[in-house]
């Protein structure tokens, strides 16, 4: 007779789970001990932490719930943080926590933290597991739960003593049933047709939504279609092509940037899969002026900036079809200008031999180098609003941000979790050197687990996002600063390479090199973060050209 941790691994492989992310403990033995016979691949990581991070990238990329493990107690606290960033940033996932036994768990004993309640505020759905026969019903609330719109996070306890305990046979997985996005009702499509073929400035606001709707396709047609401009969150670069004429840029920073002047400029703002958590309304919509027309899966967040004229809920490809064989096309406000703004950015240090090097010439080369298909993923910190606002991105899902939660330290996780999924691709982490040494300790499970992913460390040797905020919003700086380890003889202590860049002459061909190698690489690149004020002080300036 099967155990109920054997069943739990057959629910689990039901799920198609490919992959578990995590770190075995007493509490979970069980549960190790029926991997060996599963087809699941268990990848042991060096910090709880980094599991969950694993487990959140590999869920927004393939919209699949990623699967971490980690024992009770310490294991369990360490997976939060990653854990609760998917399920800010709305990518699926499950966490799996081994319990003390259930005789123990009523009072004082050894590790034993009410788990279900501590995951209750960053995931959908938290659980334990008290009787055997339930599993099969957990396993797949837990994974119908993480992966409905808006994705989040399954957490689910499973104390020791029932896993060891013996099962019937009869039970077994339940079928799996994925989520359908409903059409949008006809009647909203009319009206959300009829405001914005009668808007003068219409702009397109693409939030991740796009990306986890499969809709970027149907995105840049309806753009083109009606020559309606679209700005993208930091989400969801990449859900218009860069390249494309009307694609205005990222908006996110908490300043007002370029693209900020094209919604200055509407009257109607069409808001497709935008998350809330990612860019506040005030922040785009400060006089509430304009009329929002909300297409998403689900229903809008509140926010009495973000009152809307008409929803249309429904599957969003099938609603910018519809909407867009209503409307005729139009001329759109000059793009072009905010688009020259920020691409003079991107080309003003190239060929120029400034160093420390500056971050738009880092931006630059590293574009060089990676395919349209290749995977950037940022951790974060200033190096991530350089990302963000300024990398050129034709794809979605091939530059990763985090922007719901925001955590540092995501960045050398998340590229592992990108190469496990993308052999065949260049996986790049971009990250401060404070992030990086949040969980560096991985490029031993990188090594080990042959996932040849290059790390490219913004060196500025302190918290830079922090000192740009303190010196914009106070005009000096405090506790932000601090020294690093020699990060290429760090990278080689785990027989990883490293390089180390000197003038910025180097870093293409050292770029390039570290692909090449094949390995883990860490390029460790001095960052001129001189230009954080300098770009506070430009946009502050700015007088919109539209
Ligand atoms: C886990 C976590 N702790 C703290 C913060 C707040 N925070 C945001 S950016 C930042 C500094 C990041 O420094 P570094 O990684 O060196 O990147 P840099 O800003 O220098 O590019 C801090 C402390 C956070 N977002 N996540
Ligand atoms: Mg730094």
């Amino acid at each position: 007779m099967p155990n109920a941790a054997q069943l739990f691994i057959k629910c689990l492989e039901n799920e198609g789970v490919e992959y578990i992310f995590g770190i075995p403990g007493e509490e979970n033995l069980h549960l190790i001990d029926a991997l060996i016979d599963s087809s699941i691949r268990f990848i042991t990581v060096r910090h709880e932490q980094a599991a969950s991070f694993m487990a959140d990238v590999y869920g927004r990329l393939t919209g699949r719930p990623g699967v971490c493990l980690s024992t009770l107690g310490p294991g369990a606290t360490n997976l939060i943080t990653g854990f609760a960033d998917a399920n800010m940033d709305h990518a699926p996932i499950i966490a799996v926590s081994g319990q003390g036994a259930t005789t123990r768990m009523h009072k004082e004993s050894h590790q034993v933290l009410d788990l279900v309640n501590l995951f209750k505020p960053v995931s959908k759905y938290s659980i334990a597991v008290l009787e055997p026969e339930i599993i099969p019903e957990i396993v797949r609330k837990a994974f119908k739960d993480a992966q409905a719109e808006k994705p989040g996070g399954g957490f689910i306890s499973f104390p020791e003593n029932i896993a060891a305990e013996e099962v019937s046979g009869e039970i077994i997985p339940l079928k799996v049933q994925g989520p359908l996005p409903p059409y949008p009702p006809e009647l909203k499509v009319y009206k959300a047709a009829k405001v914005i073929c009668e808007a003068e400035y219409p702009i397109i606001l693409a939030g991740n939504g796009v990306v986890r709707g499969n809709a970027a396709e149907a995105l840049t047609s309806f753009a083109e279609k009606l020559g309606i401009p679209v700005a993208t969150t930091f989400m969801a670069k990449g859900t218009i092509p860069f390249s494309n004429p009307l694609c205005v840029g990222a908006i996110g920073l908490q300043a007002h940037d370029y693209v900020a002047c094209g919604f200055d400029r509407a009257d109607v703002v069409i808001s497709v899969g935008f998350d809330m958590v990612e860019y506040h309304p005030h922040l785009w919509h400060p006089h509430g002026d304009k009329k929002i027309i909300h297409i998403n899966q689900i229903y809008a967040e509140v926010d009495a900036k973000y009152i809307l004229e008409v929803g249309v809920i429904g599957d969003i490809t099938r609603s910018l079809d519809r909407i867009a064989e209503l409307c005729e096309r139009r001329d759109s406000f000059n793009t072009g200008s905010l688009r020259d703004l920020i691409v003079s950015e991107l080309n003003h240090y190239d060929g120029k031999d400034d160093f420390p090097v500056k971050p738009q010439r880092i931006l630059k080369d590293t574009r060089k180098v990676m395919g349209d298909d290749d995977i950037l993923i940022s951790d974060v910190g200033a190096h991530k609003m350089w990302v963000a606002r300024m990398y050129p991105c034709e794809k979605p899902n091939t530059c990763i941000i985090s922007n719901g939660f925001a955590a540092m330290g995501i960045g050398v996780p998340g590229a592992m979790a990108a190469k496990l999924l993308h052999p065949e691709r260049k996986v790049l982490a971009i990250t401060g050197d404070a992030g990086f040494m949040m969980n560096s300790q991985e490029i031993e499970t990188a090594m080990r687990c042959n996932l040849p992913i290059v790390i490219m460390i913004w060196k500025d040797n302190g918290y830079g996002l922090i000192k740009w905020h303190q010196e914009r919003r106070f005009g000096r700086s405090a506790f932000v600063d601090f020294s690093n380890p020699d990060f290429v003889k760090y990278a080689e202590s785990f027989g990883a390479k490293g390089y180390r860049v000197k003038e910025p002459a180097e870093l293409l061909p050292v770029l390039e090199q570290a692909f090449h190698d094949n390995t883990v690489v860490v390029i460790d690149v001095p960052v001129d973060y001189s230009e954080n004020m300098k770009l506070t002080e430009k946009l502050g300036k700015l007088i919109c050209p539209i």
